[in-house]
């Protein structure tokens, strides 16, 4: 999926990401993985970005990332009812409230752990840009409208559960819907101050605090570009090498709270040899229990 980012070429992550050896690494960790292959998605240069808006906000491609979100809530909401654990590969952003959508089960509550150098909480009434993947965090939540409707709204996830991790590059009004907000957010200044481990264990404290589950949303852009050059919205001062797979160490310490998890952004046009892809393959292979002793 790439209809919710400006720049082509995150479509083909979920490619690369496979062929930087995602099986392998579930293999070598002796656990059983299912491809389920791909969602179709259309192609945006047979659509309007702009068909479909209602006044006040936009959003491009809301009619077709609606419909390929509701594939993926389907995708995911299945694999959980069939007792598996839905790890989802992007793609940009905008897939999570699909992916939240499918395993946030409505009698239960879930938090979630937002791993991202931007806030993702934009709307249609803020976004600089109209592109979904800036605006999917407060869409999950219930902020911004088209008319009179909420959109992407996941009543089970309350603001108190969900915890942005890493944050450099906020816009102002995103800023204020940020501060206005429940959500816990730690920057990249507070990561500086306090640690990556501190920072990560205090903020599954917070997702899991009374939750039936959490889901794990990982954009590589979370990373120093030096790691992680292939992604749309590159961000310096990220997090390191290491300190990204101390922090998925963290999320497999409570691998009995974890419901799904996604990894975004990976854009193999913009690569070095596809070592973004394999950054991912490496980084989930952490989050479902690689120890090295
Ligand atoms: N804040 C900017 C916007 O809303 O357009 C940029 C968002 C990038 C979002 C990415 C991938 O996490
Ligand atoms: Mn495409
Ligand atoms: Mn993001
Ligand atoms: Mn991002």
């Amino acid at each position: 999926m790439d209809l919710g980012a400006d720049r082509r070429g995150v479509d083909m992550g979920p490619s690369a990401i496979r062929y930087g050896g995602l099986a392998d690494q579930f293999e070598k960790l002796g656990t059983s993985c299912i491809d389920s292959g791909d969602l179709a998605v259309p192609r945006p240069e047979e659509r309007d970005p702009d068909a479909d808006e209602p006044s006040g906000g936009r959003a491009k491609f809301r009619r077709e990332t609606e419909e390929v979100c509701e594939d993926v809530r389907t995708a995911v909401r299945g694999t959980i009812d069939d007792g598996e654990f839905p790890l989802v590969l992007g793609g940009d952003h905008s897939i999570a409230i699909g992916t939240v959508a499918g395993a946030a089960d409505p009698d239960e509550s879930l938090g979630i752990v937002w791993f991202d150098a931007h806030g993702d909480f934009n709307t249609p009434q803020t976004t600089p840009s109209g592109n979904i993947h800036g605006m999917s965090l407060a869409g999950i939540l219930g902020k911004g409208s088209f008319g009179d409707e909420p959109w992407a709204h996941t009543p089970a996830v309350s603001e108190e559960n969900v915890v942005l991790v890493g944050l450099r590059d906020v816009d102002d009004e995103e800023r204020e819907l940020i501060n206005e907000s429940d959500v816990t957010a730690y920057t990249m200044s507070d990561i500086d101050a306090r640690s990556v481990p501190t920072v990560v264990d205090e903020a599954i404290d917070i997702a899991t605090d009374g939750t039936d589950a959490i889901h794990v949303s990982l954009d590589l852009d979370w990373l120093d570009p030096t790691e992680a050059p292939g992604v749309g919205t590159p961000v310096r001062g990220g997090v390191s090498y290491r300190e990204a797979h101390i922090a998925m160490e963290y999320v497999a310490e409570r691998r009995d709270q974890l419901r799904s998890m996604e990894m975004v952004e990976v854009n193999p046009i913009l690569d070095d040899h596809n070592r973004t892809a394999e950054l991912a393959c490496e980084l989930a292979a952490s989050a479902f229990g690689k120890v090295v002793l």
